[in-house]
């Protein structure tokens, strides 16, 4: 099964970004991601092996679970995949530890984690044809972020559908 980590809004959130940062993308066209899709990426990992399933709950239990808040300013287009997302000013230091905890506990257990630099990101809208640089968005997007889930993608014919598997509460 295809499986991921990722930082994972409530039902309510999910809904309030996606109602909320539709005047934004309306204009830009694509295709947008439905509410219940919206999540922040920390460490995908592919196909996994369901008899692995055991050392990423272990995996998840020892990551550190501080109070976790996050603050999305803009919108940044990003050409070569064609999407669009919602991005923070910067990497807050708990953020960057929980990423960098995660990764390093992946690779030590032999799992294939991207090595490309960690740029924490909510993809809104895929298949865009053209968009720009960066669009501030006003008043920004503050979220205290519930947990950190393993998150389970299956590909179906309206797109990606996701099952959180398991969640580790934070703060
Ligand atoms: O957070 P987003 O939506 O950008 O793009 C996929 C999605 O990220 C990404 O994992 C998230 C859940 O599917 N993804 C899919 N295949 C990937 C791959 N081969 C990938 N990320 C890295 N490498």
């Amino acid at each position: 099964m295809r499986l991921f980590f990722a930082l994972w809004p409530d039902t309510q959130t999910q809904h309030a970004w996606h109602d909320g940062l539709a005047p934004y993308l309306a204009p830009l066209g694509g295709r947008r991601m439905p509410s219940a899709n919206l999540h922040l990426t920390l460490a995908f990992l592919g196909d996994v092996r369901g008899d692995r399933m055991s050392e990423l709950l272990r995996l998840g239990d020892d990551l550190a679970t501080d109070a976790l808040s996050l603050r999305f300013d803009h919108l940044e287009y990003w050409k070569k995949p064609g999407l669009v997302c919602l991005r923070t000013a910067d990497t807050p230091p708990p953020l960057a530890r929980l990423a960098g905890q995660l990764g390093t506990g992946l690779d030590m257990a032999g799992f294939a984690v991207e090595r490309r630099q960690f740029k924490p990101h909510v993809t809104l809208a895929r298949d865009v044809p053209v968009g720009m640089a960066s669009l501030p968005v006003w008043p920004v997007v503050e979220w205290q972020v519930p947990a950190v889930a393993l998150v389970r993608s299956r590909l179906a014919a309206g797109g990606s559908e996701y099952a959180v598997l398991h969640e580790w509460r934070l703060g």
